[in-house]
């Protein structure tokens, strides 16, 4: 195993505590990582992550952004709920953060932009074959998951979404390496603009070291999860069950 736990709590700005400590101890142990021996997608993901460690996601100049960043897969969210939250700048919105956590938390949107910010210039590419570079600003996920705090069992972060793709809600996950990456942010800002409906408002994913359709947008709730057995068709995405895309997307 190659991310050690030192190496997660080198992240630094976001104050990781002893609270997490149990959550790191027990990356070894994380299903995915042990089943990755066993099935092909998993031993893919075990390769890359061989590979490439706890390495970070190659980041750009300003210069180098795409002057044109296209929008794909829900570009708008039909709820009422979302669209009187849109109409207000999101000023009453609240993300939600629950499951196995210690404390469950309402987080409005200024909160989230009061903790240390994070900003990288990086490459998004959808498996429906583009690509661009933007700018992403936003607190790392590791700083939300402190205040929340892990339990023992938390193996899983999902991210449930505002919008739904043929009558289905769209929702995405990650395990615990990538959610304590330090690239790993909760965008509110893209190109130094507050992100647009299109691009995902309030709040996404960036998980700069997989494909696009793993970059959640419109989330609204962060849920800690053992497993994710049992959540919508069992394979922790919209695109994983939908389609039978990889879980675990690494470019
Ligand atoms: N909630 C939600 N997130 C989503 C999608 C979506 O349809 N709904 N599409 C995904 C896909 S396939 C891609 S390529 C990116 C597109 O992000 P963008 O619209 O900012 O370019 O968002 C991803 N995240
Ligand atoms: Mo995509």
């Amino acid at each position: 195993m190659i991310v050690t736990r030192r190496h997660l709590l080198g992240i630094g700005t976001a104050g990781v505590g002893g609270l997490l400590l149990g959550g790191c101890d027990r990356l070894n142990e994380a299903p995915g990582v042990r089943q990755g021996l066993i099935d092909s997608e998993g031993l893919t993901m075990r390769a890359q992550r061989l590979l490439i460690g706890d390495a970070l996601a190659r980041e750009y100049a300003e210069g180098d952004m795409s002057p044109n960043f296209r929008s794909n897969g829900s570009v708008s969210v039909e709820s009422g709920a979302y669209r009187a939250h849109l109409a207000q700048g999101f000023a009453q919105w609240t993300l939600r953060v629950d499951g196995l956590v210690q404390r469950p938390l309402d987080l409005p949107l200024a909160a989230l932009k009061a903790l240390p910010q994070r900003e990288q210039i990086t490459r998004h590419d959808c498996v429906e074959g583009w690509s661009a570079i933007g700018k992403w600003q936003g607190p790392q996920l590791s700083a939300v998951l402190a205040r929340a705090g892990l339990l023992r069992d938390a193996r899983y972060v999902v991210f449930h979404c505002a919008d739904r793709l043929g009558g289905k809600p769209y929702y995405e996950s990650i395990d615990l390496i990538d959610a304590f990456h330090p690239q790993t942010i909760l965008a509110w800002r893209m190109n130094d603009q507050p992100l647009s409906e299109a691009h995902g408002a309030p709040l996404r994913l960036r998980v700069e070291r997989q494909l696009g359709y793993k970059q959640a947008k419109f989330v609204m709730r962060i849920e800690l999860r053992r497993s994710l057995a049992g959540l919508y068709g069992g394979k922790g995405g919209f695109w994983e069950d939908d389609r039978d895309y990889a879980w675990y997307a690494g470019i």
